[in-house]
């Protein structure tokens, strides 16, 4: 694929075009969410004006056709992540409904007291709290695979952590805080010597880097559309087909079933087993056009283009007096988390905020992750395929300027 042109990619997007206190947003909070290209707005616009209807029960056209879209987008994102069947391909919420989809049904169905599950000090607060709640449920164990000061886990660590206790191991993809890229597919590799299934929290990787679910290995694979210039409230869960047949429903409701008495309920086949409810059609139409955008341009590229991006970025930032970037990674996603010395975070992103510059400050739901490196907090610009260098040096400009402010 020939290099694509970038400038006329930003174009698609018409929230960029905004003006934020009288200047053109520089928008760099594309790992809390990204913005959406015009083929996906007018995807979800065309459903609502068109095709609109509930999917798997009508048996007229528009039910027919909505259900062939709603089905369409399954088999999308099953080809995308390379899974084996569109029955492991289960629409969710998003990431976090998916990480306590798998705790409650596959967990509470699966583990007995004093079984491990493994977690990292990297994880996003959604890929720690389901399985505290499952721990306090059924009484096992879970353990925390440390971090070092660049922000990185050792394998070798890790292969000394797993035993036979270790029945699951639950690892983010990418870091949202530190931009840390992990070795899920050797981390893998190692628990399933151990005879632990692995989960893989990839909400922050489907937009930035080709993701093979088989490739890794994993037996889970979680992602959120939103954040992959897709629409809100719609993700995936990805689960090996073997798995997701043995575990029981997580919630009970219309279309999930196949037979119901009051004495007892049947069951649907997979993936309809985990989809309780009038499903987020809309939402996966949208993710849909949203990877059809993804592809259009190509992961490789992406990943390319926004490793330009973070280079540049991790440059220029490291210029400025006093500021230190907070996760080092060798492999490293676009994503730069940094403090300032005698500056609070939250006054930094108010007076970025001021010069049209949209960043996060804060703990980004990684808590640990800010006990680890003793701050409080930090200021974090993410990015997307719609940024571009001047993006990084309005940033870095603002941040001089409200550094002779500030201090
Ligand atoms: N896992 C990671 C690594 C994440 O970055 C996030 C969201 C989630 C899970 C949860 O995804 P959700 O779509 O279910 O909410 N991260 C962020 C963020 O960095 N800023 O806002 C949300």
């Amino acid at each position: 694929m020939s290099a694509p042109d970038y400038s006329q990619i930003r174009q698609q997007f018409p929230i960029l075009q905004l003006n934020e206190n009288g200047q053109t947003l520089v928008y760099l909070d594309s790992g809390a969410t990204s913005q959406k290209p015009q083929s996906v707005i007018d995807a979800v616009q065309n459903y609502y004006s068109a095709e609109n209807a509930n999917v798997h029960r009508g048996v007229y056209g528009l039910s027919e056709r909505a259900t062939e879209k709603y089905e369409g987008a399954r088999d999308k994102v099953k080809q995308f992540l390379n899974a084996q069947a569109s029955e492991e391909i289960v629409f969710v919420r998003g990431t976090t409904e998916a990480v306590n989809l798998v705790a409650q049904s596959w967990g509470r169905d699966n583990l007995k007291p004093g079984d491990e599950i493994i977690i990292s000090e990297m994880e996003h607060h959604s890929n720690i709290v389901p399985w505290q709640m499952l721990r306090d449920q059924i009484g096992i164990k879970l353990s925390v695979l440390p971090i070092n000061d660049q922000g990185e886990i050792s394998l070798e660590t890790f292969k000394e952590m797993v035993s036979e206790q270790t029945k699951l191991v639950s690892i983010v993809h990418m870091s949202n805080a530190l931009g840390t890229i992990n070795p899920v597919k050797q981390m893998t590799e190692i628990a399933h010597n151990a005879g632990a299934i692995v989960m893989v929290d990839g909400a922050q990787a489907t937009s930035h880097m080709q993701v093979d679910v088989q490739e890794i290995g994993c037996d889970f694979y979680a992602t959120s559309g939103h954040k992959m210039y897709g629409p809100t409230g719609i993700g995936v869960l990805y689960g090996r087909q073997e798995l997701l047949q043995a575990m029981p429903p997580y919630q009970g409701g219309g279309d999930m079933i196949y037979s119901v008495t009051f004495e007892k309920t049947e069951y649907n086949v997979l993936p309809y087993k985990f989809e309780a409810g009038t499903p987020h059609i809309s939402g996966a139409i949208g993710l849909a056009a949203a990877i059809d955008f993804l592809e259009s341009i190509g992961l490789d590229n992406i990943a390319e283009r926004e490793a330009e991006l973070l280079q540049y970025a991790t440059e220029k930032l490291s210029g400025i007096e006093g500021l230190q970037i907070i996760g080092q990674a060798a492999n490293k996603g676009a994503v730069v988390g940094f403090v300032i010395e005698g500056v609070h975070p939250h006054d930094m992103a108010t007076l970025l905020d001021q010069d049209g510059v949209a960043v996060r400050a804060g703990h980004h739901c990684a808590m640990p992750v800010m006990q680890h490196f003793k701050v409080p907090a930090t200021i974090r610009a993410s990015f997307g395929i719609y940024n571009n260098l001047e993006d990084i040096d309005r940033l870095v400009n603002s941040i001089e300027e409200a550094k002779m402010m500030l201090l």
